[in-house]
């Protein structure tokens, strides 16, 4: 297998970001309180979702389930052609919805193709209902399939045009409450935000600490946890 593709041990959670000063906490007082659970099964990096080794990578993919561009055209190119075979039994998917086929070459073992809104701004509402739709969808499809780390790419940020920072506030608010729900956050292992581009860097690092924010333990020294830092050179 190639050299650089990631583990989960490689992969710091919120509070090892946290913990090693990656991660600032907000300005802006949140409605959330600090969950240690959350914290230590979500993750942010800036990576190719097609190199993490991860129980499943969610897909950006369109209505039709052929492949694409961006994302989908990556993640059908590192998967090989078995992956296109399979989706094309899938009889496409709608706009909000998501489905699950084999990983094939990828290092995950699934992927969820979940289909994200094209956006315009007179239909903002209607549209965040499908972007957090297709969310809960895919986290739906990971705990039906025992997929126990799942890692998600900045559904409909790219050629659909959804705004960065809108769309980072809508996944990072669906995402905790589907996790503070029906004991949800115990089905998983790790949840991971995969950013590729700077704007959804920023996005993620700037609401991330508001919709969970640190523990208080975790920010109170800054000599807490060196060895983090020198891990997790994120
Ligand atoms: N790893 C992680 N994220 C990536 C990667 C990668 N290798 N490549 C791109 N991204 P997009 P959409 C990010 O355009 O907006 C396709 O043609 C990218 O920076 O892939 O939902 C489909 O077939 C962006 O943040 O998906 C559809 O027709 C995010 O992935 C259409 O595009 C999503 O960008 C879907 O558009």
């Amino acid at each position: 297998m190639a050299s650089n593709i990631v583990t989960l041990a490689q992969i710091p959670t919120l509070t090892q970001l946290y913990r090693g000063r990656l991660l600032s906490p907000s300005q802006q007082p949140g409605s959330n309180s600090p969950s240690k659970a959350l914290n230590d099964i979500l993750s942010h990096i800036q990576y190719d979702i097609t190199r993490l080794q991860v129980d499943g990578i969610v897909n950006a993919a369109n209505q039709w389930l052929q492949g694409g561009g961006g994302v989908d055209g990556a993640i059908h190119h590192a998967a090989g052609s078995q992956l296109l075979a399979e989706c094309r039994t899938l009889d496409g998917c709608n706009t909000g919805d998501a489905k699950i086929t084999n990983g094939y070459n990828l290092p995950a073992a699934k992927v969820i193709h979940a289909v994200g809104p094209i956006y315009e701004e007179r239909y903002h509402l209607t549209l965040e209902r499908l972007l957090r739709s297709c969310y809960r969808r895919s986290l739906q499809l990971a705990v039906e399939n025992n997929l126990r780390s799942v890692a998600f790419s900045a559904i409909s940020t790219g050629v659909y045009g959804y705004p960065n920072l809108e769309a980072a506030q809508a996944v990072l608010d669906e995402v905790g409450k589907f996790l503070r729900k029906d004991d949800n956050a115990s089905k998983f292992d790790r949840i991971i935000f995969c950013s590729f581009m700077p704007a959804d860097v920023e996005a993620y690092q700037r609401f991330l600490p508001f919709y969970f924010p640190p523990m208080p333990e975790d920010i109170g020294n800054a000599n807490t946890s060196p060895e983090t830092k020198a891990d997790n050179g994120w």
